[in-house]
């Protein structure tokens, strides 16, 4: 009898810690919760190159596999964790001047400031006389769909001289390609200069800038196509011999499928009834003529990527946003207060990765979506101030659609 009842209790403490068990174990996260995952439809081999990618993208580098002299940061995911939006803690920082006569302190280690050091070299400090502006990662997932979108497709949204009288302008970022960058056949070119996307800035041409910039710019990683160490200029310190590129092609490509066959962040409560009034009122008072609903890419040999309509919120061009947002620093064709219009998908789960705080603009400034919308002056005013006079309801729409997002 005795027996018979440790048994029981035996068992149902077995049960009970089963029942806790299944309750702690962490489910399979939703597609809809995370930035980190594949696209479907992808070939054996593209998923292959999507792993290698990946794993490279969570790499560490060390003075042993080529970090330095100078650098930000010592891995992609370090900035860019669960390819969402980045803290300000591992914001970087650029610098140059004003006006937009190219960066006038190349030989000084513009644009990017190199802020920490191996041992027995010096980071970089801003020289005197240059202005700068701070940066947090943007979302990477989704970069694949951005890439694929046709340069004509991006100027038929541009509207320079502001045409259609709604105060909204828009302009690609015209900038010199450096020669290892290969425009796309969809290229359009205006004195030797052409249309960019990627960056705060739209500064940079495509994914294989990008990803080859970040592995010098932020990590001192040298490459075939950019070989030379960044160097502390300024502190005369001796650069490490320019050798064998450290990372090879064969990384730097998978990193590139890596980025490409992410998956775009999905929405989530499409079909809740504040979600669907929010997004009404979002379109009405103008905020979808910056941040576009819908793009669509060209064509790609990745399946999924092929030919297909997507929601991005944004137009990948450059506006005027005021004296609220003027950094005093320029790139490319971009002016001082001019920032691509950032995509809004994924602003919902922004949270998850800064912290359970948001901190939203290009350098976080912005702690809330309020935040972020007072921000907006300059070709934004408009709709801004129509958001302002919205009722406390209709506002809690619009931000209930932006984190559905
Ligand atoms: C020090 C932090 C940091 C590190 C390390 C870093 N990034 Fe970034 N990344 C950023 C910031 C900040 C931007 C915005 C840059 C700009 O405005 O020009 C960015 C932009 C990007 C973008 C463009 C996104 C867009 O929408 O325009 C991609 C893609 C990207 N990074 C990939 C990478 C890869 C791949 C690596 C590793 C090889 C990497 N990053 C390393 C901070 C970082
Ligand atoms: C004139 C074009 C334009 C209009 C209109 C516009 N935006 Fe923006 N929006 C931008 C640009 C450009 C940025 C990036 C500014 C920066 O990073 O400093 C931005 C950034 C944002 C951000 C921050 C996103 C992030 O992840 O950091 C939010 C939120 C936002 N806009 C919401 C809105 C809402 C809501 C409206 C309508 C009330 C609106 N925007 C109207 C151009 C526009
Ligand atoms: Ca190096
Ligand atoms: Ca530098
Ligand atoms: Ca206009």
């Amino acid at each position: 009898m005795k027996h018979k009842i440790l048994f029981v209790l035996a068992l149902s403490v077995l049960v009970s810690y089963f029942i806790a068990c299944e309750k702690l174990m962490p489910k399979n996260p939703a597609a809809d919760q995370v930035m980190d995952i594949p696209l479907n439809g992808l070939t054996p081999a593209q998923y292959q190159l999507f792993i290698e990618g990946d794993h490279e993208f969570e790499q560490t580098y060390t003075s042993e596999t080529g970090l330095g002299p100078i650098f930000v940061s010592t891995s992609c995911i370090s900035c860019h964790s669960g390819d969402n939006k980045g803290h300000p803690f591992s914001a970087l920082t650029r610098f140059g001047q004003a006006d937009t006569n190219g960066n006038q302190f190349l030989d000084m280690g513009a644009p990017q400031l190199q802020n920490r050091a191996l041992p027995g070299y010096t980071p970089e400090l801003i020289p005197n006389g240059a202005t700068f502006s701070k940066f947090i990662a943007p979302i990477t997932a989704g970069v694949g769909f951005l890439e694929l979108v046709s340069d004509a497709d991006i100027l038929a949204l541009a509207d320079p001289n502001d045409a259609n009288s709604d105060g909204i302008s828009g302009v690609p970022n015209w900038n010199t390609l450096p020669n290892w960058v290969k425009p796309a056949s969809h290229a359009i070119s205006k004195n030797g200069k052409y249309i960019c996307r990627f960056g705060r800035k739209a500064s940079t041409y495509n994914l294989h800038q990008q990803t080859v910039s970040a592995f010098n710019n932020d990590m001192g990683v040298t490459s075939f196509f950019l070989p030379n160490n960044p160097t502390n200029h300024l502190a005369g310190t001796n650069p490490i011999p320019d050798g064998d590129p450290e990372v090879d092609n064969k990384t730097i490509n998978a990193t590139i499928i890596y980025l490409q066959a992410l998956q775009a962040p999905i929405q989530r409560n499409q079909q809740d009834e504040q979600v669907k009034k929010g997004k009404d009122l979002f379109v009405s008072i103008g905020c979808e003529s910056c941040h576009k609903q819908t793009l669509k890419t060209g064509p790609s040999a990745i399946a999924p990527l092929n030919q297909v309509e997507f929601h991005p919120y944004t137009d990948l061009l450059l506006h005027d946003m005021g004296p609220e947002l003027n950094d005093n620093y320029t790139e490319g064709s971009a002016l001082v207060s001019e920032w691509r219009t950032t995509p809004l998908w994924g602003l919902g789960l922004a949270a998850n990765a800064q912290g359970q705080k948001v901190y939203l603009l290009h350098d976080g400034r912005a702690r809330s979506i309020e935040e972020a919308i007072e921000y907006h002056g300059g070709e934004g005013s408009n709709s801004r101030s129509k958001f302002q006079q919205l009722s406390q309801l209709e506002k809690l729409a619009i931000i209930q659609f932006l984190n559905s997002l």
